[in-house]
This record gives structure tokens, C-alpha cells and sequence, in this order.
């Protein structure tokens, strides 16, 4: 356990969880969902690690109330979900199905009767699988059926969202599903997938300008940040880092706050067209950061593919995942924004944290997570720290409420506070959501 309590958060801090539809709902053919390219992905053999699919995952279509009474015994104020777009539109386009709608106007009133704030994602990588069929993220006109999905959701959930994200970790999405083809929809352009960056993010802005047509409720983006970390201090070195830099924080940030796109590996601007930076840069309420871990970089060697090489973080603990522990990272990443981006930066919401750990039931049932607590613990003093020199935290949320289905490594990672036994669906809080309880709490 940790020695000292952490320090307190300003009255009004919102205190979340996270997940995401794919992830946890399962009831893949309920009511009218058509396929989204993870159902396509996740049936394909040798994509996913432990041979899963997401078809039932935590069933939280069938027993969302349920673990919305695991979040109001938890004391949150916040809950981040994800709306599947097939759900809404099965085709990702034209019609949309009021049965999958009426899911989120279901979930939506069960949080507020709790008091809890609907914060919805309009996106978290599930695309309709027919607009994949017609080209995905490369198609510009993908962008265009985002901003219609956008309004329909928005004509339905209005101002009961209490706050909007259009999209999630679009430079995972552009990079793992289009680049590198270890998520869906598993195609590998590597640097050439830039039109996916900038078709999302041209997606975003015309999402923007589409909420507000319809919404006095807030409106961000939720991406992730990997501060780099110099692993030699040679010029080559130095340049690596910038390079990727560029690629993984500021391609989808940047051109945010009207600073263009930076110059980064892939960038093509035969794919931009005018007026195409001024929807981009389309104000926003809040920047949702989700950050996991920083990254190790140095120069590459001359003849290797990429121009930067990433290397391990030795001297830090690691999580299931192999991914170094570095709450430091954090505190970086948050008062790197700041200076930045200035006064162009609206204010933050760490919008996923958390960490995977082999959680396993002891002889009584309990499950017992020290190295979780100490994870968020760790996280929320750096956190507390950036605060304290100047950037504006506005809330924190934990990835994630349940253990669930995390894409390509399928039941194999466990990021709840909350167990999951995915035989029998039964839900066991873990050490980790009594401590968070009891920081809200003391709050
Ligand atoms: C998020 O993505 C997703 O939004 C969420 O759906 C997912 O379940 C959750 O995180 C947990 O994975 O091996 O050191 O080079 C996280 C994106 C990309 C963050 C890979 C960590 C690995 C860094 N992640 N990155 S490293």
C-alpha cells in the first residue's frame, strides 16, 4: 500500500472510468447492429491472440445496469463510454436503426439517475465494416458519414451527454490498423497511411462544427501522448527523437490548435485540400489525454526502415504488457502540452490511465492488485504535480472499469478495477476499486 495519501484535487476534479463499446458489449448481432471491421478482424484466424472475438466480451449490452451500480457504488462522477457506430448505422450511412440508439438513451438515464456524467465517444476504432469495403479512413468521404453519424447521435443524446469526444487515439488507429495491420481493419501502408490521419482528423472537425449544430455540452478529442524519452545524445539521436515526436504527439495535435501539420514521417499534402485546416482547427472545449507509458528512441541504424529505433526503458517496473511504469512520463507529457500549445490549450482531461496485470481470484474470491494501486496512485501525483506548475487538469479517468476484450491480445489482458470471469460473466471489484472508492471518497 502506498505511505502517504495522495494530494488533493481542486473541488468540482471529475473522477471517471473508461471503456469502450467493441471492448465490452458484446451482443454483436443485437437489434439491428450491423458488422463493424473489428467483428471482421476478430474472426479472421491468427489476428487475435488467444483465437477471441469480441462477439460476447463482458455482455454489458445484456448487464449495463448492473456495473452502472459498480460505478455509483464506486462513487465516479464521470463514466467514458463509446458508441458503436454500426449500432446507429449499420451501414455507416443513411438510415439510422432507433433500436441500437435506444442501448445509449437506456445507459445514458440510468448514469444520470445515478449522478453520474454520460461522457460518450463517438468513435473508438469500430468502424461500419461496409465503409471499410468502400476504402475505410482512406476514403475522404468516410469523414464526411462521420459527421452525419455524429448528428444523429447527438439529435437523440443531446445535451444529456455531458461531454463529447469524436474520436479515440487516432494515431493508434491510423497506425496499428493501417499502418503496421495488427488491429483492424490489418492493412500495412506503413508511412503511407497519412490520408487516415488526415481523413479522421478532417472527420473530427466536421463532428465538431456537427455537435454544436445540436449541443450545448462540451467537445474534445481523446488522443494518446508517449513522451519521447533519449535513449543517446548524439544529433542523429536528437533528430530520431524529433521525428518521432512528430509522429506519435503531434500530427493529431498540432493542426488542433491551428499550427498545421508538423513535419513527420509520411506527411503527404496532396491529400489536403483548402479550407481542410481551418474545420480541423474548429474549436474545442477540452483535450482528452490518454497516456500509458513514455518511449524510449534513438537514431536508427542508416539502412533501417523507420528513422528512429525504439528501445526498452530499463530501471522501471513493467505491467503485463511490458510496458514500463514511468509516472514521470506523465507529469512530461501534461506540462509539454502547456508549453506548447500556450493558450491554444483547452483544458485536459486524462481521458484513459491505467494499467494490465495477471489478476487472479485468491482461495476466498478476492482479488488483490497492489501493483495497480500503486500504478494510479503514482499516476495521480504526477498528475497533481502538473497542476501544481500551471496545466489545467479537469479530471481523471481509470482504463478501466471491467477487465475486457483489448483487441489483438484479446481476454489475455486484464486493465479493471473490476475482475471479469469470462465464463460466467461474474463481476469481482478488486482491491483497486476499493482504494479509488475511498480517494473519491476522502475527496
Ligand atoms: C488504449 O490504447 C485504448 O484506447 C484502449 O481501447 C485500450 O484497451 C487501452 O489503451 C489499453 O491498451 O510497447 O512501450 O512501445 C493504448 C495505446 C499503444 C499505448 C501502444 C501503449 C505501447 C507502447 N497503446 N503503447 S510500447
Amino acid at each position: 500500500m502506498t505511505a502517504t495519501p495522495p494530494p488533493r484535487f481542486p473541488a468540482g476534479f471529475r473522477w471517471g472510468v473508461s471503456t469502450s463499446a467493441y471492448q465490452i458489449e458484446g451482443a454483436a448481432d443485437a437489434d439491428g447492429r450491423g458488422p463493424s471491421i473489428w467483428d471482421t478482424f476478430s474472426h479472421t484466424p491468427g489476428r487475435i491472440a488467444d483465437g477471441s472475438t469480441g462477439d460476447v466480451a463482458c455482455d454489458h449490452y445484456h448487464r449495463y445496469a448492473g456495473d452502472v451500480d459498480l460505478m455509483a457504488d464506486l462513487g465516479v462522477s464521470a463514466y467514458r463510454f463509446s458508441i458503436a457506430w454500426p449500432r446507429v448505422q449499420p451501414d455507416g450511412t443513411g438510415p439510422v436503426n432507433p433500436a441500437g440508439l435506444d442501448f445509449y438513451d437506456r445507459l445514458v438515464d440510468a448514469l444520470l439517475a445515478r449522478g453520474i456524467d454520460p461522457v460518450a465517444t463517438l468513435f473508438h476504432w469500430d468502424l461500419p465494416q461496409a465503409l471499410a469495403d468502400d476504402g475505410g479512413w482512406f476514403a475522404r468521404d468516410t469523414a464526411h458519414r462521420f459527421a452525419g453519424y455524429a448528428d444523429a447521435v447527438a439529435a437523440r443524446l443531446g445535451d444529456r451527454v455531458r461531454l463529447w469526444i469524436t474520436l479515440n487515439e487516432p494515431f493508434v488507429h491510423m497506425t496499428f490498423g493501417y499502418g503496421m495491420g495488427v488491429h483492424a481493419p490489418g492493412e500495412v501502408h506503413l508511412f503511407g497511411a497519412f490520408p487516415t490521419a488526415h481523413h479522421q482528423l478532417l472527420g473530427h472537425g466536421l463532428a465538431v462544427q456537427a455537435l454544436r449544430a445540436r449541443t450545448t455540452s462540451p467537445v474534445a478529442i481523446a488522443n494518446n501522448y508517449s513522451p519521447v524519452w533519449l535513449r543517446g545524445d548524439t544529433d542523429a539521436d536528437r533528430a530520431a527523437g524529433a521525428a518521432y515526436d512528430a509522429l506519435h504527439n503531434r500530427l493529431f495535435t498540432d493542426p488542433l490548435f491551428g499550427q498545421g501539420y508538423p513535419d513527420a514521417p509520411g506527411v503527404d499534402s496532396t491529400v489536403i485540400h483548402d479550407g481542410d485546416l481551418a474545420v480541423i482547427a474548429s474549436p474545442i472545449d477540452v483535450l482528452g489525454v490518454n497516456y500509458y507509458n513514455p518511449t524510449g528512441i534513438r537514431a536508427a541504424d542508416a539502412d533501417a526502415p523507420l528513422p528512429f529505433e525504439l528501445v526498452p526503458l530499463d530501471g522501471h517496473p513493467t505491467t503485463a504488457f511490458d510496458w514500463p511504469v514511468a509516472p514521470d512520463g506523465l507529469h512530461d507529457l501534461l506540462t509539454g502540452l502547456h508549453t506548447r500549445y500556450g493558450t491554444a490549450l483547452p483544458p485536459v482531461e486524462i481521458t484513459e490511465s491505467g494499467c494490465a496485470y495477471d489478476d487472479v481470484p485468491d482461495a476466498d474470491g478476492r482479488v488483490h492488485d497492489p501493483e495497480r494501486i500503486a500504478y494510479l496512485d503514482g499516476h495521480l501525483r504526477a498528475v497533481r504535480r502538473a497542476m501544481a506548475d500551471g496545466v489545467d487538469v479537469r479530471g481523471y479517468f481509470v482504463w478501466s472499469l471491467l477487465d475486457n476484450w483489448e483487441w489483438a491480445e484479446g481476454f489475455t489482458k486484464r486493465f479493471g478495477l473490476v475482475h471479469v470471469d469470462f465464463d460466467t460473466q461474474q463481476r469481482t471489484p478488486k482491491s483497486s476499486y476499493a482504494w479509488f472508492r475511498d480517494l473519491i471518497r476522502a475527496e
